[in-house]
């Protein structure tokens, strides 16, 4: 069975946003024509806690936009966005929201970040969307909005690695950085990914 997953939209991604990703909006009308087609749909919200480690807010010097080497890994330092409980981290008015039967959160432990919709960016957590999709009877995940060269591609990746076979609809996701974005997509199709 087929799911469809929609990424990350929320205010704060969209033109007028904290973080917006160029073009964010023009997904919208695609992803509400298209989910219809899809037996399950379920969604994300990035859902920081104030003061959270990947704002450049809580590295008093740093650069926006900077990367700093935090537990190991890679930390890209952004604006502060999607907070929870505020209006940028709402998922859009805009997007039909009838069919969505999950919402999974993600970022909301302070000291790590988490681009993917499965596990957070050390793997250490699980978001449970693996279990539940599996036990939904999902073999095919088709996934959907911002940003693609992020929250998005992350998610591909991990879904690849679960083992589900794996779409990306290329209408309906934008980048923060179009050529990254193709770069890593190119990477996915040798993995096995479809574009659609
Ligand atoms: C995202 C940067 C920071 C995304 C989330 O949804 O792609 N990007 N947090
Ligand atoms: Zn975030």
């Amino acid at each position: 069975m087929e799911a469809l997953l929609i990424v990350d939209l929320q205010y704060d991604f969209l033109p007028g946003g904290r973080l917006a990703v160029p073009g964010g909006d023009e997904v919208i009308e695609e992803i509400n024509r298209r989910q219809h087609d899809f037996p399950l749909v379920c969604a994300t919200q990035d859902w920081h806690p104030p003061g959270h480690i990947s704002f450049v807010s809580s590295h008093p010097g740093a650069e926006l936009f900077s990367t700093i080497s935090h537990r190991g890994g890679e930390q890209t330092l952004w604006p502060e966005h999607c907070v929870a409980g505020s209006r940028g981290a709402q998922l859009t008015e805009a997007l039909d929201s009838v069919a969505i039967e999950a919402i999974f959160r993600k970022g909301m432990d302070l000291d790590i970040d988490s681009y993917s919709a499965f596990f957070d960016n050390g793997h250490r957590k699980d978001t449970g969307l693996s279990a539940y999709l599996h036990g939904r009877g999902v073999d095919h995940l088709v996934v959907c909005g911002l940003a693609a060269d992020y929250c998005v591609y992350y998610t591909l990746l991990d879904a690849l690695n679960e083992g589900f076979n794996v779409s990306v609809i290329e209408e309906a996701v934008r980048a923060i950085d179009e050529e990254s974005w193709l770069a890593l997509r190119n990477q996915l199709v040798l993995r096995g990914m479809r574009v659609l």
